[in-house]
């Protein structure tokens, strides 16, 4: 079954700090409806029982919207589960969610002592002393919750600020070393906009692009970090993002080489990254030679000889993604070699 996903959402995650506030608001803004007619301790009760029910009824929705809201990771996309799993430490995501979820709980038992406190109160300061007591352990348990919210808050402005990657469309995952033109390319080829600077690791997270073809269908481009030539062990968590894109959203890789030495890359690197790419990701590969404005005769042919060299059936596009030149036509390509094809076999034609 195919999972529909678009954005993560995450609901909004108080500090243990801002529900004890509210708690005292919700507790104090409630005052006795008929002041004058009830004799002083049943008018106190009255009001008192109507306060702990409602902060406990604030205190459950609250406990509820977290524990519910955020995401359950086993039940994502593999690509989404990874990601998030890059970012936020998983066993203490799961802890602080059980916590928060079994806090409902304690605050139904707070309650409950509250209640029997209240009705047995003989005198207006036992009531009272049932008020102490009742304020006092709810502010424990928020106390003790503090750590877990605070993590939960955290973990759900990192999945506020994720991609919108649909794992369900067609996906072209552009990647490559740093600096070789990879976001200069999704610019000219789809409606993202990342960044494009002259100097490596500009890209530190995935962003994605769109366009449309065949009149509706919709393609996704996803731009990566750079990668550097070096095993899965060692690539750090900007690069093993490109990683996972490669590995669970990828039905095209456009991997780009920039064949002159103004990435500051040498071939040789790139070409190594290419073989990795290649023995690694089952996706077809499709190679862009960038910078063909600024590249000599020679850098050309030098690229061209190395890559035919480990790979003789790569289709290879020379390219200049600071002028979009080329770029229309590796587009092109890719709608007629993988989408159309794709389509007519959805479609069950041959
Ligand atoms: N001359 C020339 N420069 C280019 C071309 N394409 C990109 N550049 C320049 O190369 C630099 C890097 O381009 P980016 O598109 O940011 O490269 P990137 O691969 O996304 O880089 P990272 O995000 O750092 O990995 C920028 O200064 C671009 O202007 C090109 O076709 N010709
Ligand atoms: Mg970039």
């Amino acid at each position: 079954m195919t999972l529909v996903i678009n954005v993560i959402k995450a609901p909004h995650v108080p500090t243990s700090d801002e529900l004890w506030n509210a708690v005292i608001g919700v507790y104090f803004s409630l005052q006795a409806r008929n002041p004058s007619i009830e004799p002083g301790i049943d008018r106190l009760r009255r009001l008192e029982l109507r306060r702990v029910r409602e902060v406990r009824k604030y205190l459950f929705d609250a406990f509820r919207d977290v524990a519910l809201g955020m995401p359950f990771l086993d039940s994502l996309h593999p690509f989404y589960r990874e990601l998030i799993e890059l970012m936020i430490d998983r066993a203490t995501y799961k802890h602080s969610l059980a916590k928060v979820g079994h806090a409902t709980k304690a605050v139904s038992s707070i309650y409950k002592d509250a209640v029997v406190a209240i009705r047995s109160a003989t005198t207006n300061l036992e009531i009272l002393k049932a008020r102490r007591n009742f304020l006092a352990r709810i502010r424990d348990l928020l106390t003790d919750l503090k750590p877990e919210l605070d993590f939960l808050k955290d973990a759900a402005a990192k999945l506020d600020k994720l991609p919108s990657i649909d794992p369900n469309l067609f996906t072209i995952v552009v990647a490559g070393m740093p600096n070789v033109g990879k976001s200069s390319f999704v610019r000219c080829v789809s409606s993202g906009k990342p960044k494009v600077a002259e100097y490596p690791f500009t890209t530190k997270e995935l962003h994605v692009g769109h366009f449309t073809v065949l009149n509706d269908v919709k393609v996704q481009v996803i731009d990566t970090p750079g990668l550097l030539d070096r095993p899965l062990s060692e690539r750090n968590k900007i690069e093993l993002q490109a990683i996972l894109a490669l590995k669970h959203l990828a039905h095209v890789i456009v991997f780009i080489i920039d064949p002159t030495n103004h990435s500051g890359y040498p071939l040789n690197e790139q070409v190594n990254l290419l073989r990795d790419v290649s023995n690694n990701f089952g996706s077809p590969i499709i190679l862009l030679l960038n910078k063909i404005d600024i590249a000599s005769e020679a850098e050309v042919s030098n690229a061209l000889s190395t890559v035919t060299s480990i790979n003789r059936s790569l289709p290879i596009f020379k390219v200049s993604t600071l002028n979009c030149g080329g770029c229309k036509e590796v587009i092109n390509y890719v709608v007629d070699n993988h989408i159309i094809p794709r389509i007519r076999e959805a479609l069950g034609l041959r």
